[in-house]
């Protein structure tokens, strides 16, 4: 209409009000455009679903290269990561997702970051061990803050009310280079009691065994087998559990009708004994195998 429309006196109100109209319209649809890649979040797959985390240049996705089968972008230049890579690492019987994001200062990481960072179970924050890491420690953790994310140990305050704990550990990367015991001695001595500090060379994959039991562990997570009675057990295909769970959050996992027919369950692994017989309440350790009774 405003390319056909005559301008002269008489039609300069009209076009005027067309024309706020046309950019009131394409300020809504960037609006919303902006809005749905917000909500964007990565569905999670396998036992736990970990994001890298950190400064550019770290090697946050040669990690990911390191550790899955994915072939994410690697590059000398600071901001390779554009946006999330995926993979998954297999650590013994189990799955773990990991998640490669654009570099925790890039100009549109916030985006991504507040969606990843809130749904991952940990966070990796990765370092450099070359580039002064406990300054990189505390300018990713302070970039986490300023979207809403503090680690699980901080004390809860008026100051943190409305944001979110979440697990974390630290890799320092690049430990192939040299200094990097002295660093990584630095970064222990300064964080250990708050995070676990695993020291790897992605590139050169050294220590990558150590940090893939870390991430594991970090992820407070626990396996458990179970059998039919008189069956054999299939150790492939673990359940996955919070540390700290019972027979009975196990039987509601496995299907939510068992909790209420159960009447015991026998226990290899955890009980006094192999083959225990034990309550609903009895806590399941990692690698359990159990059997329930109904
Ligand atoms: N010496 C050494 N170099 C490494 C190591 N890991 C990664 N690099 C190098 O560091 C550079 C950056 O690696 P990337 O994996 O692209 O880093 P990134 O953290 O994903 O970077 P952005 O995507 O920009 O945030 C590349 O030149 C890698 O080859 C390592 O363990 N040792
Ligand atoms: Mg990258």
């Amino acid at each position: 209409m405003l390319a056909i429309m005559p301008r002269h006196k008489g039609t300069d109100h009209l076009y005027g009000d067309l024309r706020r109209r046309i950019a009131k319209l394409t300020e809504e649809a960037e609006r919303r455009a902006a809005t749905s890649r917000a909500s964007f979040y990565i569905r999670k797959e396998g036992a736990g679903q970990v994001a890298l985390v950190g400064l550019p240049n770290v090697g946050k996705s040669q990690l990911l290269a390191a550790v899955t089968s994915a072939s994410p972008e690697i590059g000398e230049y600071p901001f390779t990561t554009n946006s999330p890579n995926i993979g998954m690492m297999k650590f013994e019987n189990i799955q773990i997702q990991l998640v490669d994001t654009p570099a925790v200062t890039g100009k549109d990481s916030r985006v991504w970051l507040n969606n990843i960072a809130r749904n991952a179970d940990l966070i990796a924050v990765v370092v450099d061990l070359s580039n002064k890491p406990v300054k990189q420690v505390e300018t990713t953790l302070q970039e986490l803050e300023n979207i809403g994310i503090i680690p699980i140990s901080t004390k809860i305050t008026e100051a943190t009310i409305g944001k979110r704990q979440r697990r974390m550990l630290i890799i320092a990367n690049k430990s192939d280079l040299e200094n990097s015991d002295a660093s990584t001695k630095q970064l222990s001595s300064k964080y250990s009691a708050q995070f676990p500090v695993i020291s790897i060379s992605a590139s050169e994959g050294n220590n990558i065994e150590v940090l893939k039991s870390g991430i594991f562990t970090a992820l407070e997570i626990i396996r458990v087998h179970t059998k039919s009675p008189g069956q054999k057990v299939d150790l492939t295909d673990p359940v996955i559990l919070k540390r700290g769970s019972t027979v009975k959050e196990a039987a509601e996992e496995i299907h939510k009708d068992f909790k209420s027919k159960m009447k015991y369950a026998v226990v290899w692994g955890s009980g006094k004994f192999d083959g225990q017989r034990v309550g609903q309440e009895h806590v399941l350790q990692d690698n359990d195998v159990i059997e329930l009774h109904v």
